[in-house]
C-alpha cells in the first residue's frame, strides 16, 4: 500500500516537472537560447541559405517573384496582400558578403537602386532615405535584407542613401529633411520611410506603406528586448507621407550630435494634428547591427533644452529651413547616393571664402541644386 501511494507521488512530481519544463520552452527567450545551442551543432551554410529555424530566409523562392509576365499578360494591380510575404526572416550577419553579391542576388534592382514588381502594377510607391556617414558594412547588411524584404511587399520603391559631407557633427534629422526634398524631386512617391542603416526588419509583415497617420515601423528592437522603450518614441525607423511631413514642417534641422531629435520629431507628429500608429510587436521587429557610438556623433548635452522648446520652434526650424549644397548624386546599381553639405551648427558656409557667392551664368537656370 505504501510502496503503491509513493509511486503515484512520484508520478505527480514527474508530471509536475514536465509541466514546468514545457512552460518554459514556450517562452520565447527559452527558445531563442535552444536554437543559439542547437545552431552551434549545426554546420553554417554560407549566405543566402536558410540557417537556422528562426525564420525564413529573405531571399527563399525570390525567383519566382522575379519572373517577368509574357508579353500577352495584361498589366493588372499587385493583390492588396502581397502573397509572397512569409512573415519571420532569419537575420545574421556573416562575414565576407560584398555589394557585388548583393547586386548579384537582386537581379531585378535597377540604376539607383530602383524596383518595380515585374508582373503586376505595384499599388504603392516608397522611398527609404537612409542617413549615412562611415557605416559602409552596416550599409551592405542592410541593402541585402531590404532589397528582398520590398521585392516580397510588391513595392514600387527606391533607396536613398544621405551621405553628410565632411568631419563635422552628425545630424541624423537634418539629412532626412534632405533625403525629403531630393527623393520627392526624383519622382512623386506615395510614402517616405526614414530608415537607420544599422537596423534589420525581421518580418516582412511590417509592410513599408503609409498609414493615415504618421507610422512609427521600429516598434519593437532587440536592444529594448522587443518592446517599446517608452510611449513618445519615435525613433529608428518611421514613415510618412509628403503630405504628414509637411504639415509637421518635417525634422528639426539643429540637433548636432547624439539623441532627442527623434523624440523632437514625435512631438512635431501631435503639434501637426496628427497621431502616431505602429504595427504590432509581433511584427515591428527589427534587429540592431551591434556597433560603438561613432566619432563625430556625441551626445548632444543641448537637447533637453531644445526639446522643451519644440512648441516654440518647430513653425521655425524644418522643411522650411533647410539649407544644404548637393555636393555628388550617384545611382549606383543598388542605392542612389546623395552626399550633401548641411553645413554646422553656425550656418551653411562658416568660412568666410566659402560664402562668397559663385558667378551666376543667367544661361544655366537653378544652378544650385540641393539649396532653397
Ligand atoms: C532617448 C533619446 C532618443 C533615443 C532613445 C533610444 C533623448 C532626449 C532626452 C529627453 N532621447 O532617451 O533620442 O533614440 O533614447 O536610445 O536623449
Amino acid at each position: 500500500m505504501v510502496s503503491f501511494q509513493s509511486k503515484w507521488r512520484y508520478l505527480f512530481m514527474f508530471l509536475g516537472v514536465q509541466l514546468v519544463v514545457m512552460a518554459l520552452l514556450s517562452r520565447e527567450g527559452y527558445q531563442r537560447r535552444v536554437t543559439y545551442f542547437m545552431r552551434i551543432f549545426r554546420k553554417s551554410d554560407g549566405v543566402g541559405r536558410n540557417l537556422s529555424a528562426t525564420g525564413s530566409d529573405v531571399y527563399a523562392n525570390l525567383t519566382i517573384l522575379a519572373r517577368a509576365p509574357s508579353s500577352s499578360d495584361v498589366m493588372t494591380y499587385c493583390p492588396q496582400t502581397s502573397p509572397f510575404i512569409r512573415g519571420p526572416i532569419h537575420v545574421s550577419f556573416p562575414s565576407g558578403l560584398t555589394l557585388a553579391q548583393v547586386q548579384r542576388k537582386n537581379p531585378l534592382v535597377v540604376r539607383g537602386g530602383r524596383y518595380r514588381p515585374p508582373g503586376c502594377e505595384s499599388r504603392h510607391s516608397t522611398a527609404i532615405i537612409i542617413p549615412h556617414r562611415n557605416r559602409e558594412h552596416h550599409l551592405k547588411f542592410l541593402l541585402y535584407y531590404l532589397h528582398p524584404f520590398l521585392q516580397r511587399q510588391q513595392l514600387n520603391y527606391g533607396i536613398y542613401i544621405i551621405h553628410q559631407a565632411g568631419n563635422y557633427t552628425f545630424n541624423r534629422a537634418k539629412l532626412m529633411n534632405v533625403g525629403f526634398r531630393e527623393a520627392m524631386r526624383e519622382e512623386n512617391w506615395d510614402c517616405l520611410f526614414f530608415h537607420d542603416v544599422d537596423l534589420i526588419p525581421e518580418d516582412d509583415r511590417n509592410t513599408y506603406i503609409c498609414d493615415a497617420n504618421p507610422k512609427h515601423a521600429a516598434i519593437a528592437m532587440d536592444k529594448f528586448g522587443y518592446k517599446l522603450p517608452y510611449n513618445l518614441y519615435f525613433g529608428g525607423v518611421s514613415a510618412l507621407t509628403p503630405l504628414h511631413y509637411l504639415k509637421m514642417n518635417g525634422f528639426p534641422n539643429n540637433y548636432w550630435g547624439w539623441g532627442g531629435e527623434d523624440d523632437d520629431i514625435g512631438v512635431r507628429v501631435s503639434l501637426g494634428g496628427m497621431h502616431i500608429t505602429r504595427p504590432s510587436v509581433r511584427v515591428g521587429r527589427y534587429k540592431m547591427i551591434k556597433h560603438k557610438l561613432d566619432k563625430g556623433n556625441d551626445i548632444n548635452p543641448k537637447r533637453f533644452n531644445m526639446l522643451a522648446k519644440t512648441r516654440q520652434s518647430w513653425k521655425l526650424d524644418g522643411m522650411n529651413t533647410a539649407e544644404y549644397e548637393i555636393v555628388r548624386r550617384q545611382h549606383h546599381p543598388l542605392y542612389t547616393n546623395i552626399t550633401v553639405d548641411i553645413g554646422t551648427e553656425e550656418g551653411l558656409h562658416k568660412t568666410p571664402a566659402a560664402a562668397k557667392p559663385e558667378p551666376v551664368d543667367p544661361a544655366k537656370p537653378n544652378q544650385e541644386p540641393g539649396k532653397s
